[in-house]
């Protein structure tokens, strides 16, 4: 009895020890796009939490271009990670980085940003967690429209700014769900003017709103949508420098990482009125963990998670942050 008790001891012994060995052993990469948003830096965050919670190691690497996407890849697979998540800069880098994963025998999940077939269809086989863009675009939409009636606004005076950047389905998804609904709502589509944007940051966006700014500069009263904050700030920082004032700009982002929450700590309000405030914590502490998942124990993740978003203006976005568990 005693030495079946002590095998069975060392039995439990030796399966903890394989166990956190192999932990130790697991390396994930967490590539994105644009190192220097907020948004990816809450990404890698969460991610780190969840490289902590379970012993994996977590590497994560910007990689603005196809190039750098490459490279990252190999280097990757260089140093015997077992799989990586990616906000790829361009979704039709696509079908190379399946072929480069599948090289280094690496697994390959995509995040935010769905990787693309040469058709432009998804490419469904790769898992991914995204934001379920056409909702949340609506939900821009709404917050706007109440506000234009909250103002009084006569919407056949009101120019919409569409910061697009329309190589990037979630991003169409995005601003066309936002102005469906205030083509729903009366607002005229004459007076909906394209900012397309040559990059997904503000400077980019600010560049692509002025243009329009100054072409319609008999426009007083203003909106703004696009796909994320920084798009809107764009927008925003473009009608302060024409000099449309706070009160006459309702712009609403996406995020809710700090590029809204500083624009929120400002002393007086800006044009910026709100965001819908997305999940940096499921996007990168539960992609992360799926993926430590589908490498230690075999459990593929789900092909497709899209996530909700929850509308936050200057008074409230403190205890919508909090709700969400990411304070
Ligand atoms: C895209 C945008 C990011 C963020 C993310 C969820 O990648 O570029 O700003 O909104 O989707």
């Amino acid at each position: 009895m005693r030495f079946i008790k002590a095998v069975a001891l060392a039995g439990t012994v030796a399966i903890f020890t394989a166990t956190s060995a192999f932990a130790a052993d697991v390396k994930i990469g967490f590539i994105v796009k644009q190192p220097e948003e907020p948004w990816f830096q809450d990404e890698w965050k969460f991610a780190d939490e969840a490289a902590k919670e379970k012993g994996f190691t977590l590497v994560k690497i910007g990689a603005q271009d196809g190039e750098k996407v490459q490279s990252a890849i190999d280097n990757l697979g260089a140093q015997g990670a077992q799989g990586f998540i990616i906000c790829t800069p361009d979704v039709k880098l696509g079908p190379g980085i399946v072929a480069k994963a599948a090289a280094n025998d690496l697994k390959l999940m995509t995040v935010d940003d769905r990787l693309v077939n040469a058709d432009g269809s998804p490419i469904e086989d790769v898992p991914h967690m995204g934001i379920s863009a056409t909702k949340i675009g609506e939900a821009v939409g709404e917050a706007i429209v109440a506000e234009i009636k909250k103002r009084g606004w006569d919407m056949k005076e009101v120019g919409a700014i569409r910061v697009s950047y329309d190589q990037l389905p979630t991003a169409v998804d995005r601003v066309e769900g936002a102005l469906s609904v205030l083509k729903a709502n009366g607002f005229p589509e004459a007076n909906i003017f394209d900012a397309p944007q040559a990059k997904t940051d503000t400077e980019a966006a600010l560049n692509a709103a002025t243009v329009v700014l100054n072409k319609n500069a008999g426009i007083k009263k203003w909106v703004a949508v696009g796909l994320n904050d920084e798009a809107v700030l764009g927008a925003v920082r473009a009608t302060e420098t024409v000099g449309i004032p706070a009160d006459s700009m309702i712009g609403i982002g996406i995020g809710g990482a700090d590029s809204a929450i500083n624009e929120f700590k400002k002393p007086s309000a800006t044009g910026f009125f709100g965001t819908v405030i997305i999940s940096p914590k499921r996007h990168g502490y539960e992609t992360a963990l799926n993926m430590y998942e589908w490498i230690a124990n075999d459990k593929e993740p789900e092909k497709l998670i899209l996530t909700a978003g929850q509308l936050a203006l200057r008074d409230n976005y403190e205890a919508v942050r909090k709700e969400l568990g990411i304070e």
